[in-house]
């Protein structure tokens, strides 16, 4: 009994430790030598405990003690662009690589019957699939990342990015959940086959594992997280919304001139988000509304710029403006 509760308290130790690391080296469900032949012992332990295990470690230095340390790792990486390098680059190698251990193995299984359907009527083909995955990774120059992913309106695409980044991140030009990764840095292959990034594609397929990737892919298409992405890679609704931010929080402190001088360039944002085609999972008619109601408000506060009203009049329309611009926000929460 004694025995018992001391293991407990040393695990609640182990806990606590893990909390002040946030982000912890996931283990692999097979020994480094068992994808041999097709990628060797060395290269697997080195890439695990040395290159994944520097992104976990320099991903926790970067965000201890900030604000971001209470995020998950999916929020780290979708605003990487307003991230410090450390963030966007440690997030992306820790989110990569935990992803490319576990669509590998040295048992590889099926894809299900869902998936296969899916990269059929996508791809025409599995084989076809693959064509298009290997020419991602071998034209990706320098270091960087061939992908699977499940977009917002729930298809499958091919696509690659450089360094760490991936589709999760809005400097991403195909926005979704990766369900698949190859690794094409160097140090993914260099020991064993140097230069020869070809022949390490061509062997990658015999330790893939589609029957994971498949699990991915049912997991991505129910994952909240893509609405959230879906959301972000609304541009039409981040353009407009930038613009009025930066001419609403001067109002509120009293300097109008941010608004008196970019009251066009609100207008032709509003009729952008207006006329362009939505998301689909956000284009309903209470959506149409909205965006009509924000466009109608613009054309109100550009009105009474160009008649030089006073500062309350704006002020009021403006607020009003605000607020019906919370309805759309409200309406993408839902
Ligand atoms: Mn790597």
């Amino acid at each position: 009994m004694k025995k018992i509760f001391i293991i407990s308290i040393a695990l609640t130790m182990c806990d606590m430790f893990v909390n002040a690391q946030p982000f912890t080296l996931p283990k692999l469900n097979y020994e480094y030598k068992a994808l041999e032949p097709n990628i060797d012992a060395q290269t697997m332990e080195i890439h695990h405990t040395k290159h994944h295990q520097a992104y976990v470690t320099n991903l926790n230095k970067a965000i201890v003690g900030t604000k971001a340390e209470t995020l998950k790792i999916e929020e780290l990486m979708i605003n990487a662009s307003k991230r410090s390098d450390a963030i966007r680059n440690n997030a992306g190698g820790h989110y990569n690589h935990s992803l490319f251990w576990e669509i590998l193995s040295p048992s590889p299984s099926e894809a299900s019957m869902e998936f296969t359907k899916a990269v059929n009527s996508t791809f025409v083909s599995m084989d076809s699939l693959k064509k298009l995955l290997t020419t991602a990774a071998s034209t990706r120059f320098g270091s960087g990342w061939a992908w699977l992913i499940v977009t917002p309106d729930k298809k499958l695409v091919v696509h690659s990015t450089g360094n760490q980044d991936n589709a999760i991140m809005d400097v991403s030009e195909k926005r979704g959940i990766p369900i698949l990764g190859i690794d094409v840095w160097e140090h993914a292959y260099y020991l064993k086959y140097q230069n020869k990034r070809g022949d390490y594609l061509t062997a990658i397929w015999n330790v893939l594992d589609w029957g994971a990737v498949s699990k991915k892919y049912a997991e991505a298409k129910n994952n909240p997280f893509l609405k959230v992405i879906e959301k972000d890679a609304w541009k039409e609704l981040k353009d407009f919304h930038m613009v009025m931010a930066q001419t609403f929080h001067p109002a509120e402190e009293g300097k109008f001139e941010p608004i008196r001088e970019r009251i066009g360039e609100m207008v032709s944002k509003a009729k952008l988000l207006n006329n362009n085609p939505m998301p689909t999972s956000f284009a309903t008619p209470e959506m149409k509304k909205a965006t009509e109601t924000i466009l109608k408000g613009t054309e109100e506060i550009n009105k009474l710029v160009s008649k030089k009203a006073d500062n309350k009049k704006l002020m009021d329309k403006l607020t009003k403006l605000h607020d019906d611009f919370h309805v759309i926000q409200g309406l993408c929460e839902h």
